[in-house]
């Protein structure tokens, strides 16, 4: 029923051939990028999405100090548009139709700057940004993060305002439950209320694990999206369970985030999608 997504952001140094053969072996539509374009050969990606019958669900873009779309330097606002459009044009040209979007820094705690001048630069950027990948036929979904991780959008109802204020018809909301079991009151009611907006979800348990290794109910959760008619992917983004997760997977842990979670994952919602009503 649903279409699944595993995020290739954990499977740390390896290249994407390795990736690509990973989802297919275990059955997934697809795979979600990591949002750095230089990495990436389009057309070697095409050919080996075509050769195992996978398509490219999403780019994780990778918002950093030096591509924030709020910051009061206007250099680093610059930056921060090209970035997005770089990894819009990646999208169009292995044929993915959403770029996960976000106005601040992962990890910026707080503004640097006035709050509400803050937020009109970032509806600006991320306008300009959307604009140019509005042109190569690629969505923009504006992801909330935790209060550890922004003190911008939090909440889905966040996004949904700040989707408002940008104002193109080519972006949409996504939650991750992550985040969302940390600062929603309820995952499903937020999903509900994204409704027709909603154009991209990932999926980790409470401690960023796959789905099943947490303390979650994905049944209430995916019945939310089922109802909502809800015709996106599901791309897990999962983590270790470490303040610094890159840290350790440099270190060689996080073992389990390869063929194990990938597998573990998918055949989880299986068994919950047969729950549903
Ligand atoms: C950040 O924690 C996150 O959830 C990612 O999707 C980064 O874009
Ligand atoms: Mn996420």
């Amino acid at each position: 029923m649903f279409k699944y997504s595993y995020n290739s952001l954990v499977y740390y140094g390896e290249d994407v051939d390795t990736s690509v053969k990973r989802v297919a072996q275990f059955g997934y539509d697809a795979l979600e990028l990591y949002g750095e374009p230089l990495e990436y050969d389009p057309a070697h990606v095409r050919k080996l999405c075509s050769d195992h019958n996978i398509t490219i669900s999403s780019i994780c873009s990778i918002y950093t100090a030096e591509r924030d779309l709020a910051s009061p330097d206007e250099k680093v606002r610059r930056d921060g548009i090209d970035y997005m459009k770089r990894v819009a044009d990646l999208a169009a040209e292995v044929k993915c139709p959403v770029i996960i979007a976000a106005p601040t820094e992962c990890t910026k705690l707080t503004p640097w700057h006035n709050p509400d001048e803050e937020r009109k630069w970032a509806v600006e950027s991320m306008r300009k940004g959307g604009e140019h990948a509005q042109s190569v036929g690629v969505n923009l979904a504006i992801e909330a993060w935790n209060r550890y991780e922004t003190y911008f959008l939090n909440r889905i109802d966040q996004c949904l305002e700040f989707m408002k204020e940008v104002n193109l018809p080519n972006t949409g909301v996504m939650g991750d439950t992550f985040h969302m079991n940390i600062d929603e009151a309820s995952i499903p009611d937020a999903l509900r209320l994204a409704g027709k907006h909603l154009n991209h979800v990932h999926l980790a348990d409470s401690n960023r694990a796959a789905p099943g290794k947490g303390h979650l109910d994905f049944v209430p959760i995916m019945q939310a999206l089922k109802d909502i008619g809800y015709s996106g992917h599901l791309a897990f983004e999962l983590l270790p369970a470490a303040a610094d997760p890159f840290g350790t997977l440099k270190k060689g842990g996080g073992r389990e985030f390869f063929d194990e979670y990938t597998e573990q994952a998918i055949g989880y919602m299986k068994e919950i999608e047969k729950k549903l009503k």
